[in-house]
């Protein structure tokens, strides 16, 4: 996303956490995806680094893999909500969504995370709740979902990066957490504040230049929006770790950087929170973000998307306007 402001150490970074055939797979996935550009420098230590790397991931030996062995799998499999299909364009093959994702706790110039997330044990997770609320209080991320039950949703999923994907998100309405947490009538939004484990995420100890944890926020009217998701599982199952694990919002109408994952605390507040892509490059990331194909990115166009339905399988399509989901959250933006 922002590779203009890392320093130059950060491809030396991704050689060194990327096996010979991982590297050349992603290589060629990424060539596919046109982005030939970003982070591919091929160097000698890339064999060695194949031995170091095997004793970090001890457990993940591909991206399927990386679904935590203690996560909840109260309600699931969960049932279809048929209000949110995607009839235009397939669904994307779960192992390409669970091997191109941006979680830059792990590491911020490379898709590949799922290599790094071995020592990410996020079970147990309270979140904390507080802020302009009737009383603040924590609560435990298995108890959210023996609250409020599951149900799936096949969302279009765009990053502002013009990547994107069709995936059937498990979880529930963050309406229904909003309800749960009792904000007070003067709350107008809600901010949301990530994971920040050092210890066990490689990109947080190896890009302090970040402001850690990642922060998000928004209005009250779009968090309690029909469409607002909080995402427990993908694909009938739990989210693997690089997708979020154990919970992480959807916004689907929203650029993908607007749904924190691995969120740790919510608080609600009277005036428009900070958010962490905001603060570093307010000319390039809004508060608001949301999908629009007639707003350029300043350094490319947003007009047009890479589709990803399978690793071997991308193609360019048009942006829609809030990416087709107008009927939803269209009168959100109408002054
Ligand atoms: N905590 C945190 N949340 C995050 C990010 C991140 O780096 N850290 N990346 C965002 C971006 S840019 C995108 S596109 C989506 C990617 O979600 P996925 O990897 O599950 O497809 O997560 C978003 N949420
Ligand atoms: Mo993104």
């Amino acid at each position: 996303m922002a590779n203009i402001i890392l320093p130059p150490e950060w491809q030396i970074k991704e050689r060194d956490v990327t096996d010979l055939s991982a590297y050349k797979e992603r290589r060629a996935f990424i060539k596919r995806l046109g982005m030939g550009t970003i982070g591919l420098v091929m160097g000698p230590s890339i064999l060695n680094a194949c031995n170091s790397r095997a004793s970090d991931s001890p457990t993940a030996k591909g991206p399927l893999d990386t679904i935590p062995a203690n996560a909840p799998r109260d309600g699931l499999p969960a049932s279809r909500n048929g209000e949110f299909m995607v009839p235009e364009r397939a669904m994307t093959d779960r192992t390409a969504a669970a091997s191109y994702n941006n979680f830059y706790e792990f590491d911020g110039s490379s898709k590949e995370i799922w290599h790094l997330t071995a020592k990410y044990d996020p079970f147990p997770w309270t979140i904390e709740v507080g802020g302009m609320v009737e009383k603040s209080f924590q609560v435990d991320v298995i108890e959210l979902i023996r609250l409020f039950g599951l149900e799936e949703r096949v969302y279009r999923f765009r990053c502002v990066e013009a990547w994107s994907m069709t995936l059937p998100w498990v979880g529930f309405p963050l309406k229904k957490l909003i309800d749960h947490c009792k904000p007070l009538s003067s709350a107008t939004h809600v901010a949301f504040e990530c994971v920040n484990r050092p210890k066990e995420m490689p990109g947080i100890k190896g890009q302090p230049w970040y402001d850690w944890p990642y922060y998000e926020g928004l209005r009250m009217d779009e968090a309690v929006n029909d469409l607002a998701f909080v995402a427990t599982g993908i694909y009938g199952e739990p989210l693997p770790k690089q997708h979020g694990s154990p919970l992480r919002l959807v916004l689907p109408w929203k650029y993908g950087y607007k749904g924190p994952k691995a969120v740790r605390k919510i608080t609600f507040v009277d005036k428009q929170p900070k958010t962490f892509w905001n603060d570093l490059q307010p000319g390039e990331y809004s508060f608001l973000s949301n999908v629009n194909p007639s707003i350029p990115h300043p350094r490319w166009s947003q007009a047009t998307e890479r589709f990803i339905q399978t690793v071997n399988d991308v193609k360019r399509v048009p942006t829609q306007y809030l990416n087709g989901y107008e009927a939803w959250v269209g009168t959100l933006y109408r002054s």
